[in-house]
């Protein structure tokens, strides 16, 4: 019985983690947003080109914040360096600091850099999904380093973009296209070439005159299109770290958080049924504040913990009302940090399941509702009353 019901709880355990300790009846709030942030499914790509071509102004665009500036990324080598953004589940490989007329010099012991780091992977998580080779549409001619770094991730089977920066207007397409057509000759035998012209920015000529950004739809089209199959989840985090499309962004992050929901709700079902002694109220409270956690990590909140506590208090407290009534919410209550022991009845697993996908999805209605399509940033109310109105207006449920 006992063996049989630790092996029950697994579910519960895998989802919440260590933020929750059963023999104290604490909750990490701290570690339930670090395990949400590290959870998240990542996207990892490996960008070329020299200095100056317009890398950090393309990513800072298609990511919404310079990665490169914001992460401080780790020198694998002395030319390429790796950026981790635990916010946005990106991981980053920049070929960092070398000038244009450096990048002949330095390409041999770029290839080798590459060379040696892919071989050092240990697991196809750690693989670059994607490779953006930028060239600068200004420019006279194609480097044969850029031919090189083609067939390179060729050979590592690296679905590689060239992304022809800086692409003002008619005036750079007559180099494209020969660019492309001394990448595709047949002495360089590069078989597929994907490329896409952008002007990542927006160009000011002077005061009445803009070149609007363009081409980004593009690259994000083309980006999806060539993730490998096999990589499902680092489809969906470059759907939800892009911000070139909101509405894609958007769908994407409420289609990983309805999965948060239903891993919240089989924990909390297995509590629920669980016929262990005790009170269920604040494993599924852990399980439902678990959830909260990696939802908002999958809309990329995070920052304030204080604030987001006191939206899971609330939260838990509201939802509580409309269930057990108040002698449950001051368990609850005890439950949250500052503690105290805990008492308590026992919860149905259909009551558990139903309460926890209630809230989870009246939580991603919320962030929803605060989702700013211009910006394609969710942006909470500071004041923890209004979001918790919010959540009162989508929360129903009947008891
Ligand atoms: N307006 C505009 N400027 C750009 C664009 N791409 C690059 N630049 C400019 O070109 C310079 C070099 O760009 P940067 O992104 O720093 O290149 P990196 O060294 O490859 O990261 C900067 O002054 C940018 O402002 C663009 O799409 N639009
Ligand atoms: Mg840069």
């Amino acid at each position: 019985m006992v063996s049989k019901a630790s092996n029950v709880f697994d579910a519960f355990d895998k989802f919440v983690g260590d933020a929750y300790n059963k023999e104290t009846n604490t909750f990490d709030s701290k570690k339930a947003e670090d395990n949400a942030f590290n959870g998240k499914d990542k996207f990892n790509i490996i960008l070329f080109g020299a200095t100056g071509v317009g890398k950090s102004t393309l990513v800072n665009s298609f990511f919404g914040e310079d990665l490169a500036e914001a992460g401080k990324g780790k020198p694998v080598t002395q030319h390429l360096t790796k950026i981790k953004s635990k916010k946005k589940g990106v991981v980053l490989w920049d070929t960092k600091g070398i000038e244009a007329k450096d990048y002949d010099l330095t390409i041999n012991q770029l290839k080798k850099d590459i060379k040696n780091s892919f071989e050092e992977y240990k697991h196809v998580d750690d693989v670059p999904h994607l490779g953006w080779l930028c060239v600068d549409s200004s420019s006279s001619r194609i480097e044969p380093r850029d031919i090189e770094l083609l067939k390179l991730t060729e050979e590592y089977e690296i679905p590689t973009i060239v992304v022809f920066t800086k692409a003002y207007g008619e005036s750079e397409d007559e180099f494209i296209e020969c660019a492309i057509e001394e990448i595709t000759s047949e002495k360089n035998k590069i078989k597929n070439l994907n490329y896409v012209k952008v002007l990542s920015s927006d160009y000011r000529i002077n005061k009445s005159i803009t070149i609007p950004s363009h081409g980004m739809d593009k690259l994000l089209g083309i980006s999806l299109k060539l993730l490998p199959e096999g990589v499902k989840g680092a489809t969906n985090a470059l759907k939800k770290a892009q911000v070139v499309k909101s509405e894609i962004r958007l769908e994407a992050m409420k289609s990983s958080a309805r999965k948060v929901v239903h891993a919240a709700s089989v924990a909390a079902g297995v509590v629920g049924a669980s016929p262990i002694p005790g009170s269920d109220a604040p494993l599924i409270a852990a399980a439902q504040s678990t959830m909260i956690y990696k939802i908002n990590a999958e809309f990329e909140l995070s920052s304030d913990i204080s604030n987001a506590t006191s939206v899971v208090t609330g939260i838990l407290g509201i939802t509580a009302i409309a269930q057990v009534g108040k002698a449950v919410v001051s368990n609850l209550l005890k439950f949250i940090p500052g503690v105290g022991s805990v008492i308590g009845g026992a919860i149905s697993a259909t009551t558990a399941i139903a309460l926890t996908e209630a809230v989870g999805h009246a939580y991603i209605a919320v962030l929803e509702a605060y989702f700013n399509k211009e910006t394609g940033v969710v942006e909470l109310p500071s004041n923890t009353t209004t979001i918790l109105n919010t959540f009162k207006e989508y929360f129903s449920f009947k008891r």
